[in-house]
């Protein structure tokens, strides 16, 4: 008689222990889920309420600035380089170009009037004769051409005009891109 209840209290407190156990795991779980739920609500309550946006001087600090060089300027293409040999980047645009970083103006080219309108779609820098002295490729509507304007280099003090040499007149264009064609390393 003695055995069997000791072999009855045995398996009850075996049940009582498994019992134990799976609550323990259950409870663990459930206190996980309701933190990853109340970090969620928090997460999204402050999202709502702005707390993580950028107030609007943090956003201004981030945006571009605008600065206007030439107000007056009537061309519609433009390209960056250093036009002067002196380790600043410098602006062509059209009949101009704008020595950095004060952007003084200097005469570069009488651009055609066609239709009412300057020539000149796309500007590309490139040293097109290899004198070290970087040139402009201009992609022209009106004219229908692609232009080789060349980089005085030594005599670009005096400010002479540019001189222009026609590369083709293949139709009109509003854009254009260099590439190495042959991929022997020249665009
Ligand atoms: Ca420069
Ligand atoms: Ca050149």
């Amino acid at each position: 008689m003695i055995r069997a209840n000791n072999h009855i209290d045995n398996i009850f407190s075996k049940q009582i222990r498994e019992l134990v156990d799976n609550l323990r795991k259950n409870l663990s779980s459930i206190v996980r889920s309701v933190i990853i739920l109340c970090s969620a609500c928090i997460f999204f309550l402050f999202g709502c309420s702005g707390y993580f946006r950028m107030t609007d001087n943090e956003s201004n600090n981030v945006a571009f600035q605008k600065h206007v060089i030439n107000a007056d300027s009537e061309f519609i293409a433009a390209c960056v380089f250093d036009v002067n040999h002196d380790g600043i980047l410098d602006i062509a645009c059209g009949g101009f170009w704008y020595e950095g970083p004060s952007w003084e103006k200097h005469f570069l080219r009488n651009v055609e009037i066609l239709n009412g309108r300057p020539d000149g779609y796309a500007h590309q820098a490139f040293d097109v004769n290899g004198d070290s002295w970087i040139d402009i490729i201009t992609i022209n509507w009106r004219s229908r051409s692609v232009r080789w304007i060349e980089n005085p280099g030594p005599e670009l003090a005096n400010d002479p005009e540019w001189k222009l040499h026609i590369v083709d007149t293949p139709g009109s264009m509003e854009t254009g891109r260099m590439a190495d064609i042959l991929g022997d390393g020249t665009p």
